[in-house]
């Protein structure tokens, strides 16, 4: 893994790092590197070194709030510090203990989560959540005989990334094109998404077609359920934000369009809370209209963390 500010923030910009919980994972990451290696001789100096990488590692994706707290949790225990020493120390154990966390949030989901998994089910799922992947992997491995369909995920096709990972483990799985989800709902059991937010308000922000999938899960009264870490719960949509979404590139979308044509490339959309049955977090299975809650309850913790 490479841990260099610049490189880690244009790897993810690339999608070469993908998912919510890879880029949290290695964005903080490069954020702690840099600090350590850090050749600030002032306070104020390391302090300001510190924020514009953030800047940078968080501006890479703008809609991705589980790298955002990990970086800004780091810059709060910065300026915590009394000295360069004490920021640095600071800012090694703040990654450290954010990333433990995030990991440690991943396995309890799995374990959560597995138990929604009956034998026998046929799940959909669209773009690729490694927090998905795994779980799916987890009942395959308890001997559940389930079956998945997978979307391709237009534009850049993560959902290959999902198809590979399932068939090398063994589980049945069926792509298809993004707008076949209609046409295969009947014959699914559980719509599982993973999410890169959540808004306060309960909306679950994953990648662009998931609302899709939702209304047509609803109109099948099929089961929608997210698997996610609540470290990807927004603080911003708490204090007021909307949660931003990423515009990417027209040239994913089509490289020599005609001239005067219009392209729109949002990567993410917005499944209101009223279409989604249920969130497996760390926590246990909730529901997203507690999501204000939770996120109220961590804010006070995290600062009280590093304010004493
Ligand atoms: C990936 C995506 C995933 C979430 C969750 O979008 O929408 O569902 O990020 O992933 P992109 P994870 O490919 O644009 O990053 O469960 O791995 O955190």
């Amino acid at each position: 893994m490479v841990h260099d500010v610049e490189r880690t923030a244009s790897l993810i910009q690339r999608l070469e790092v993908q998912g919510a919980r890879n880029i949290a994972l290695s964005g903080v990451k490069a954020l702690g590197d840099a600090a350590r290696k850090s050749k600030a001789k002032t306070l104020k100096d390391f302090i300001k070194e510190l924020e514009r990488n953030a800047d940078m590692l968080s501006k890479a994706r703008v809609t991705e709030p589980a790298l955002r707290n990990g970086l800004e949790e780091a810059v709060l225990a910065a300026r915590c510090a009394g000295d360069v020493r004490a920021a640095k120390a600071n800012v090694a154990a703040s990654t450290k203990e954010y990333a433990g966390r995030l990991s440690k949030a991943f396995d309890r989901v799995i374990d959560i989560g597995v138990h929604r998994i009956r034998d026998g089910d046929v799940i959909l799922t669209h773009c690729h959540s490694s927090t998905v992947t795994n779980l799916l992997k987890a009942a395959h491995k308890q001997g559940k005989r389930i079956k998945v369909f997978c979307t391709e995920t237009r534009p850049k096709y993560q959902g290959r990334i999902t198809a590979k990972e399932l068939t090398a483990a063994g589980i049945p799985t069926t792509m298809i094109v993004d707008s076949c989800a209609r046409t295969v709902m009947n014959d699914v059991d559980l719509v599982l998404l993973g999410a890169d937010a959540f808004t306060s308000d309960g909306f679950l922000v994953n990648k662009v077609g998931t609302s899709q999938i939702a209304l047509v899960a609803k109109e099948a009264r099929t089961m929608l359920a997210c698997a996610c870490e609540t470290m990807k719960f927004d603080p911003l949509t708490l204090a007021g934000s909307w949660e931003p979404i990423e515009e990417r590139s027209v040239k994913e979308v089509w490289d020599k369009p005609p001239k005067k044509l219009k392209i729109f490339n949002p990567a993410f959309d917005l499944t209101p809370p009223h279409l989604l049955g249920f969130v497996i977090t760390e926590l246990g299975v909730i529901s997203p209209f507690e999501v204000g809650h939770i996120l109220r309850e961590r804010q006070d913790a995290v600062k009280k963390r590093w304010e004493q």
